[in-house]
């Protein structure tokens, strides 16, 4: 009997159908970001990165323009199973000649409809509000009106780009904000950048656009290098900001402090919100951007998506950068680990352990946990990989590509 027979009828005797796991897992969409790719540069003429976010590292073989961006990212789709999306930032707009971030237009970003449309991908979207001349001081929350100006025109640039890419490509396009704007030291004042950031946000949401086009969400962070003191966009502040205008909260599990765990928030984010959008990443002491590892936290946090049903509702994209390591292989390692941690989710006995909790049968309910983790996960992980045409050994095609294909760019 091969493996994966054998290991469907040990989680059926543990109560799980392992088929039915396997129908569920490869319907849940999980967007890849783009930036991954050529450490957050974009298309617009590599400036340095800026914004309290960071590279390290200088791995050979990262994509200079669309072409070798696209022809990577093809590259990492053959070995990553299930639904995906694609995440873009602004930066990444395709143009003949340079558009500044407020003249972003629908059109810079049809070739990346194209490339999407063919492959039967969704596309979330990102304003870029870093690496740029005028990010220096604050963008939405900025003191100088002519930039806090710009900015919020970008934003709505960006919401209409998203609202198109959506309507082309017949699924709902994510449009997440996220800003840099804080401060080094302690603040004089901490209401008016955040009073700025409010008029701008309600500036940019006065465009209204069908939702079947856009999900509008706000991603908040506790410290950014060079902003250790203070951040305007808060998670108190974006939390109520989005309650108060109905629009989506993303959570980035690097945004918070270190105790914190994204994983606690889900539920109480789904009692009060139709939606919630992800950034899954790992944070690693001050970084918050290391690649996905199949840990525990990314474990608890697929498990409250399962659990909770929320398989529609919580927006699942992934949001790291590493230079350090090929950067194709960073994309498959954190996209396999998301679908994994959801698999995984899935050949948990869910009813059981919930009614174990409410009956009080806490030691029951412990070792039931524990025994999760020793049942024949990898094999049903395989059959998945099978099923879905992705399997083989992807570390030696990285290596041919790498030595084919990247090792020639410099
Ligand atoms: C930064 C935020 C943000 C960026 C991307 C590039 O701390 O997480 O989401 O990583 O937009
Ligand atoms: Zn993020």
């Amino acid at each position: 009997m091969n493996r994966y027979e054998e290991a469907k009828k040990i989680y059926a005797a543990f109560g799980v159908d392992a088929e039915r796991a396997l129908e569920k897992v490869k319907n849940i969409p999980v967007s890849m970001h783009c930036w991954q790719g050529d450490d957050v540069g974009g298309f617009e003429g590599a400036g340095e990165l800026t914004g309290g976010i960071q590279t390290t590292g200088n791995y050979p073989g990262k994509a200079r323009n669309f072409e070798e961006l696209t022809a990577d990212m093809d590259f990492a789709f053959r070995f990553i199973p299930g639904k995906k999306r694609i995440n873009l930032h602004a930066s990444y707009a395709v143009t003949d000649k340079k558009a500044d971030r407020d003249a972003l237009l629908p059109e810079h970003f049809d070739r990346w409809i194209e490339y999407a449309k063919v492959r039967n991908l969704g596309i979330d979207m990102n304003p870029t509000f870093f690496s740029h001349p005028l990010s220096a001081n604050g963008t939405l929350s900025a003191a100088d009106e002519n930039v806090r100006a710009f900015w919020v025109r970008h934003g709505k640039a960006v919401r209409k780009i998203s609202a198109y890419i959506g309507e082309k490509l017949g699924t709902p396009c994510l449009c997440n904000v996220w800003i840099p704007d804080g401060l080094k030291d302690v603040p004089a004042d901490r209401l008016a950048p955040r009073a700025r950031l409010k008029k701008s946000l309600d500036e940019i949401y006065a465009d209204k656009y069908d939702k079947k086009y856009i999900v509008d969400s706000v991603e908040s962070k506790v410290f950014g290098i060079g902003m250790e003191s203070y951040t305007v966009g808060s998670f108190e502040f974006y939390m109520n900001y989005a309650a108060k205008n109905g629009i989506c909260c993303l959570l980035d599990n690097g945004h918070f402090h270190p105790t914190e765990t994204v994983s606690d928030k889900i539920s109480s984010m789904l009692l009060f919100n139709d939606k919630l959008a992800l950034h899954v990443t790992r944070p690693v002491r001050w970084d918050s951007d290391h690649v996905v590892l199949f840990d525990d936290e990314l474990k608890e946090i697929a498990k409250e998506i399962i659990f909770a049903g929320a398989e529609e509702k919580v927006l699942i994209g992934l949001d790291y950068f590493d230079a350090s390591i090929n950067r194709v292989a960073a994309w498959i390692v954190g996209m396999r680990n998301m679908q994994k941690a959801l698999l995984f989710a899935l050949l948990m006995p869910q009813e059981k352990m919930k009614t174990l909790q409410n009956a009080g049968e806490f030691t029951e309910l412990m070792a039931v946990s524990e025994r999760v983790k020793e049942m024949p996960f990898g094999d049903v992980w395989e059959e998945y990989l099978r099923r879905e045409n992705v399997g083989g050994d992807w570390l030696a095609e990285v290596k041919k590509y790498e030595k084919e294909v990247l090792l020639g760019r410099n």
